[in-house]
């Protein structure tokens, strides 16, 4: 970590303590479509004000615009985070820390609200908006991993429970450390503190969360009966999916494609891919690289979405999820290879 960071994670903490000691309403509020990482960073942050602050909790709101997920109950604090149909309305002129995302659009479906003061910490490339105080930085493994340097990092003591929220965070988006190289390794000696500290067993913690539902593995299976695996133009081989008629929830949707889409990197010969599932009203596309393939990033953001380099995502509305398939197809062949080579 160096000094220049480690500055900045400081000069954050000192704005964010005395703004938030302020602030009426604190609002901590994760993205849309909520990730473990979104999740991780949600409670470490509640809980750093709620605790390390000393700020009382009729005064700090823990939002999230959806519907609940189950898997995370295990996690202390997570009855106290609110789903609500749209954060918009409830942040409306508050103190707001946003995580895991910098866009509005990312945390609402409605317009932005004025907001009485606007903090940030995320890891995200996509260009971001303005905030009144923020801490972007796109290398970094996870939102989880700046939380514990911004708020964490100087404790001599951290408690279980926050350990348990930023490990998840931290494992989350590392994929269990697959995606840890030199220009992120910081997250190891996090990862070793968090360990040590929580007492935590790797495996013995995953278990608690990291399942499937047998009704996501039902789903799966047609995710699989659907896949092909082909050459697309001078593109780097791919293996992609659709399912149009999943009647099952907006969850077990995502749990589908998530099991799915790890394939996409783990079939030799496989470079990339694509899985294109329905949620609510529209297609949702999720993509994954290995690197040295394809910036997917860049291809989603053709589409109006974002993301990482190696997993991004975008969505179509109006079509069917076979037909955003066949767009998606037809768009490579038209377009072509160059300009989205991935390079680490
Ligand atoms: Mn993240």
């Amino acid at each position: 970590m160096d000094e220049a960071l480690l500055n900045e994670t400081k000069a954050f903490r000192e704005e964010f303590r005395s703004e938030a000691l302020k602030a009426e309403k604190i609002f901590v509020v994760c993205h849309i479509g909520p990730d473990d990482d979104a999740i991780g960073s949600l409670l470490a942050s509640y809980f750093y004000l709620t605790e390390k602050l000393g700020i009382e909790e009729s005064r700090v709101k823990a939002l999230c615009t959806g519907k609940r997920i189950e898997r995370y109950s295990v996690f202390e604090g997570y009855d106290k985070v609110e789903f609500v149909r749209d954060i918009a309305k409830h942040v409306e002129k508050g103190f707001v820390l946003f995580l895991d995302g910098s866009l509005w659009k990312r945390f609402s479906g409605e317009e932005k609200q004025g907001l009485g003061f606007s903090a940030c910490i995320d890891h995200h490339e996509t260009e971001g908006e303005e905030h009144d105080l923020s801490i972007i930085k796109p290398g970094f493994s996870s939102t989880a991993e700046l939380v514990y340097h911004v708020f964490f990092r100087e404790e001599e003591n951290i408690s279980k429970k926050v350990c348990e929220a930023l490990l998840l965070g931290i494992l989350g988006d590392t994929g269990n450390f697959s995606y840890v190289s030199r220009h992120n390794k910081s997250v190891l000696r996090v990862a070793e503190t968090l360990i040590e500290k929580g007492d935590i067993h790797i495996q013995e913690f995953e278990a608690k969360y990291n399942f499937v539902m047998e009704e996501s593995f039902r789903l799966f299976r047609k995710l699989v009966a659907n896949s092909r695996i082909e050459n697309k133009g001078n593109w780097p081989r791919l293996m992609y999916s659709y399912v149009d008629d999943a009647k099952e929830d907006f969850d077990v949707v995502k749990e589908a494609a998530q099991m799915f889409i790890r394939y996409t990197r783990k079939i030799k010969g496989v470079h990339w891919g694509f899985v294109v599932t329905p949620r609510n009203s529209h297609c949702s596309v999720s993509l994954r690289a290995l690197p040295g393939s394809v910036n997917v990033r860049k291809v989603a953001e053709e589409f109006s979405g974002g993301g990482h380099d190696l997993a991004a995502g975008c969505g179509f509305d109006d079509v069917s999820c076979s037909e955003a398939k066949d767009l998606l197809l037809k768009w490579l062949e038209d377009t072509g290879y160059e300009g989205y080579r991935h390079r680490s």
